[in-house]
């Protein structure tokens, strides 16, 4: 070999070194950007949820290829509740739930079940008959509707919240709420046995709201999860739905998982979402003090969703881990705006359902080594 194919012969070499050295070095939001052909559910070891009303995702063909690219479980934003299974009278109404039914398993995905009993949104019918006959009516009626629900699903529906929202904000005292004032605290005790009788192969959660927030609550919960254990009541899991604020402080969120970790049941992140004003969870208002959208909020909101992931994998010990799912996934669709009455993004997706920062930051918080 001449010298100069020798050294051209060098050069090509050392090129070719270097250029595997840039793709190495390449960062690792660079890489999660290039990989369009995944979603958020290939990244981690743990199923990531999408809240999903089935009708817009049959619909909307984006809304409906967001949905199949990035969860592997899916639950119902109001479909599944109460008051749209039994409205009117005490005739079950399942349209709805057989064709959430049909998406998930055409598309393979994990359907949880949502929520057996709930206080918000119950149906007139109910508490006016209840009045009517006392509450030997009511159980009866919540033992039925159990037992006509969840056996209907056995084979589609892994896991059911069985009772959400049962402690009050900030006493953590029992909310004293159509089911509490007709059976006391006994109306939790109750549906979950119902609920096992019904499918004993269900995985049963308590799910609630706010345990990051109010230490005072996480504590009731906590307290409950162990006399249910200590008594043989069948709970599986907690739902914990973190509905977060951005200047929600990473120790509480912590403290939250711990604690719920700690009980040795499953852990779910149940309803996710951050956003930047304020949640008064008093009277269902917000409260609006930020009204425009910055970059560098994009980035700081990026930073907390990966900060959840990183959290969840640190504190929830893998067999526990039921997963994270995300509460609507998009600053278009998000109950937040309405139900709270603000301009807001608390989510992953923007308005026009394209992915923000905060998508690829959860994405590196699943995959950001961490040591535990
Ligand atoms: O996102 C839901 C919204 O579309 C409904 O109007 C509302 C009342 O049913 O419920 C929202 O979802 C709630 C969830 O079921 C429980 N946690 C908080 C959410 C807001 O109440």
């Amino acid at each position: 070999m001449c010298t100069r194919t020798l050294l051209f012969a060098i050069i090509i070499v050392f090129l070719g070194a270097s250029c595997k050295e840039v793709s190495k070095e390449k960062p690792l939001s660079q890489h999660i950007r290039e990989s369009t052909d995944k979603g958020i559910k290939d990244w981690g070891n743990f199923p990531i949820g999408g809240a999903i009303n089935v009708r817009k995702a049959l619909k909307d063909r984006k809304l409906d290829s967001i949905t199949v690219q990035n969860f592997n479980s899916i639950t119902s934003t109001n479909d599944m509740k109460m008051y749209a299974i039994v409205k009117e009278d005490s005739i079950p109404d399942f349209t709805r739930v057989d064709s959430l039914v049909s998406y998930t398993k055409k598309n393979g995905m994990r359907l949880f079940g949502r929520a057996l009993v709930w206080h918000y949104g119950l149906p007139k019918w109910i508490s006016k008959t209840t009045e009517e006959k006392g509450a030997a009516w009511a159980d009866t009626f919540l033992r039925k509707y159990i037992d006509t629900v969840v056996p209907r699903y056995k084979d589609d529906v892994v896991a059911w919240d069985v009772v959400n929202e049962a402690f009050d904000t900030k006493t953590g005292a029992y909310r004293k709420t159509f089911w509490y004032e007709t059976f006391g605290k006994e109306y939790i005790e109750k549906a979950f046995r119902y609920a096992h009788a019904a499918d004993p192969d269900a995985k049963l959660f308590y799910n609630d709201f706010g345990q990051e927030k109010y230490p005072e609550k996480l504590d009731s919960i906590i307290a409950m999860v162990y006399d249910f254990k200590n008594r043989g009541v069948p709970i599986r899991g907690i739902g914990l739905q973190m509905h977060l604020e951005m200047d929600t402080p990473e120790q509480a969120i912590a403290d939250a998982l711990k604690k719920s970790a700690a009980t040795g049941l499953l852990v779910h992140i149940s309803e996710l979402d951050i956003i930047f004003n304020k949640h008064n969870d008093e009277n269902d208002g917000g409260e609006q003090a930020i009204t425009e959208l910055t970059e560098e909020m994009k980035l700081a909101q990026a930073e907390k969703f990966k900060q959840v992931a990183l959290l969840y994998r640190k504190h929830v010990p893998k067999a526990q881990r039921f997963g994270i799912t995300f509460w609507d996934f998009n600053d278009r669709d998000t109950w937040i705006k309405p139900f709270f009455d603000l301009k807001e993004w608390p989510t992953n997706y923007d308005e026009n359902l394209d992915p923000k920062p905060a998508y690829y930051g959860f994405i590196e918080g699943l995959v950001t080594k961490i040591e535990n």
